[in-house]
């Protein structure tokens, strides 16, 4: 199937629009108007799967793109890397590959772990060993060395490049695995793996309409918080998120907090897709059920929103897909699995080839429409109206600006068509000298608003930092009763681990109620801006109006994934070994209270510190966009002035010097002229404006 077809339909055609546009546009509006061309023609899909380790990720992209054992997919080795496979993007080349190198700070963080836990764990935690850390630590490094040669320093920062995938290549970068001692020696698997930052595939793939980056995640469990952090970074890039669960592993609390970040981050797409089915006894009703959990256990996670929740097997998908098999052969597998029981039960028997049988009850061909319905009406479709919302502020505004000039261009036919030049001088001027001061003015207002903006985004983004430490104070204090109960107790402390879960929950509800707040606030101030611009603008714009609004501003919702694994969200760096001191005589409340507060503090800071970042960098984006709309306003006063300055200071040139009938009608020659080449203007302005309002509009009109 056509994946993104839609999608790629609508990119075309607003393309079109956008170049009308700009060919038809001046000065600053056609600026406006190619920074929207560049960024529609930038725009990719991109998809990533995430879940549970073995759930079948890697297999189903296989299946996804078409090529079976392309990424590598075994119980040992397995992916370590994130791979993102780039599908049809402009610019990339059409084959080979790309993987990147760890720079020396990342490198570092690995080597020696999240610094600020263990500094402040070793600070107020007395008993803290960080040998634990760093032996598993230079394990890896005496790993790399072993793998690489004492020299494998030297690959850090770099890359390596490919123009063709040849066997056994991916592995080499992006598996890890408990490779033999043979494989060591001929250097194949996982020899850059524990290097490799990132792998980049470039593929050519027709079935793909738009260009799509379809990311592969190790899972998110990593021992080291860094790997997990370039997966988030990953994950933050992603618009559409397969999460890849395995029929007979029940959702983990990791799998439901994942997807509750995710679905709470309003702009992004989540299917939940439920692999492996092949491996279930009585598989109608059991997946029946197994859906029905899924979707409960979701429905009390995350009340608000809704999921696809599809199943499917990538193992029988690939049987469909292996060409080197007969029909027989595949009539043989189907009755050996039992396909057809789920055939019959979902009403897919009007197939007629035992492939297309096979393929359908695989699941993979509802996954490529959930898919392409994502990218059609869910990231794509708000990625064009974004554009779409842009375009008609620049329109409105091109409008106001050019029927404002013909008026100009009517006044002055008039009145030089009958001679009263010394009058109309007068009055022009006059003019002039109001949209001098309305420019003034709405300058001076918008510079106030922008920094009453600036001002509260501060506020804003210090009040999200407050509650953030209150919930973990809270959060801590909470724990007073189990602290004690730990200690008083027979010493059996090994074993306890504070979950950090509820409170990463917490943190995350303070922040997106922070940023609704803020957004509400913020928006009001930027509203009520616009009106008093817009006013005035409008007093002397002669009853041409300045239509600028503030629909679809960027930023409605804020999104942000952080370290998502359950280990790095317990303290368990301090667990095991480091609990000892728990069972020392004196030890002071307090002042432990105190030091686990820190600790904790220390431990979701990768957390926090992105929120926070994510937290003003969106903030930022809508209050930027919403500066511009007032910009415009005062761009459109200042334009008129500036053209009209011009235009008048050009007649009375002429005139001065040469004051006949000749020089008169050579000027009126020049103003119809121009009032042609506005009414072209204003023509193509019409056109493309109804096209972009779309049919829904044209039929509330009609
Ligand atoms: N029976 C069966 N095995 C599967 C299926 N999908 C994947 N596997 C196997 O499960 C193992 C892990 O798959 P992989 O794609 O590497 O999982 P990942 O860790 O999520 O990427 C491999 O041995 C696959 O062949 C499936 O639908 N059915
Ligand atoms: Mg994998």
């Amino acid at each position: 199937m056509a994946i993104g077809f839609d999608q790629n339909q609508r990119i075309t055609e607003l393309s079109e629009t956008l170049t009308a546009l700009h060919d038809a546009a001046s000065g600053e509006f056609k600026a406006a108007f190619s920074g929207q061309l560049e960024r529609l023609n930038g725009w990719t899909a991109r998809i990533a799967a995430i879940g549970q380790v073995k759930a079948g990720k890697s297999s189903t992209l296989n299946a996804l793109i078409g090529e079976l054992n392309f990424l590598p997919a075994d119980v040992n080795p397995w992916t370590t890397v994130v791979t993102n496979m780039r599908i049809n993007i402009p610019g990339d080349p059409k084959s080979g590959a790309r993987f990147d190198f760890f720079d020396e700070a990342s490198w570092d963080r690995i080597i020696n772990g999240d610094r600020r836990v263990r500094k402040a764990a070793k600070t107020y935690l007395p008993g803290f060993d960080p040998e634990l850390l760093r032996s598993q630590t230079e394990e890896m490094r005496a790993y790399a060395e072993k793998r690489l040669g004492p020299s494998y320093v030297k690959l850090l920062g770099k890359h390596h490049k490919y123009d063709l995938l040849s066997d056994g290549l991916l592995e080499s970068y992006v598996c890890a695995g408990a490779g033999t001692d043979q494989e060591i020696q001929k250097g194949t698997l996982g020899r850059y793996s524990s290097i490799t930052r990132a792998a980049n595939i470039y593929l050519d793939i027709p079935e793909y309409r738009v260009p799509t980056v379809i990311t592969d995640t190790p899972g998110v469990n990593d021992p080291f918080l860094v790997r997990d952090e370039f997966t988030c970074q990953a994950l933050d890039r992603s618009d559409i998120f397969l999460v890849m669960l395995s029929a007979h592993q029940a959702l983990t609390e990791v799998d439901v907090a994942l997807i509750r970040m995710l679905s709470m981050q309003g702009d992004k797409d989540v299917i939940i897709y439920i692999n492996r089915i092949d491996e279930l006894e009585d598989r109608a009703a059991r997946i029946e059920r197994i859906v029905a959990d899924v979707s409960e256990r979701l429905k009390a996670a995350v009340p608000d929103a809704s999921f696809t929740i599809l199943y499917g097997s990538a193992h029988w998908a690939e049987t469909a897909m292996d060409e080197s098999l007969s029909d027989a052969d595949i009539r043989e597998f189907m009755t050996e699995e039992r396909v057809e029981e789920l055939n019959e039960a979902h009403n897919l028997d009007a197939f007629k080839s035992p492939r297309a049988r096979l393929y359908a009850a695989s699941g993979l061909p509802m996954a490529k429409k959930a898919l392409s319905a994502a990218i059609d009406s869910g990231s794509g479709a708000r990625f064009i109206d974004s554009i779409v919302a842009e375009a008609q502020v620049q329109i409105g505004a091109m409008k106001t600006l050019s029927q404002r000039q013909r008026n100009d261009l009517q006044d002055r036919i008039e009145m030089y068509a009958s001679g009263r030049i010394a009058e109309c001088k007068e009055t022009i001027e006059d003019e002039l000298a109001l949209l001098a001061q309305t420019h003034t003015v709405i300058n001076t207002t918008n510079e106030i608003v922008n920094t009453e903006l600036d001002r509260a985004m501060n506020d804003h983004w210090v009040a999200l930092q407050r509650e953030m430490d209150q919930h973990i104070a809270n959060f801590i204090r909470a724990q007073k009763k189990t602290v004690i109960a730990m200690w008083d107790g027979s010493g059996n402390v090994e074993e306890t681990q504070i979950d950090l879960l509820p409170l990463r929950i917490a943190l995350e509800s303070a922040f997106h109620r922070r940023y609704e707040t803020a957004r509400r606030a913020l928006d009001d101030t930027m509203q009520v801006a616009l009106n008093n611009a817009s006013k005035a603008a409008n007093r002397s714009m002669r009853g041409v109006e300045t239509q600028v609004s503030m629909n679809a501003l960027p930023g409605n919702s804020v999104a942000v994934t952080f370290a998502t694994s359950s280990k790095s969200l317990r303290i368990d760096l301090i667990a095991q070994k480091s609990w000892k001191f728990w069972r020392e005589k004196d030890v002071d409340l307090e002042k432990t209270m105190d030091g686990l507060r820190r600790v904790t503090a220390a431990e979701v800071f990768p957390a926090t510190s992105k929120m926070v970042e994510a937290f003003m960098a969106t903030m930022s984006e809508r209050v930027l966009a919403g500066k511009g709309r007032l910009d415009t306003i005062a761009h459109i006063v200042e334009q008129s002035l500036n053209d009209r300055i011009k235009r008048l200071r050009e007649d009375y040139k002429m005139l001065a010097k040469d004051d006949t009938p000749e020089a008169r009608e050579a000027i009126l020659n020049r103003l119809r002229n121009d009032i042609e080449i506005i009414d072209d203007r204003l023509r193509v302005i019409a056109t493309r404006e109804s096209a972009l309002a779309g049919p829904d509009a044209d039929a509330v009109a009609a």
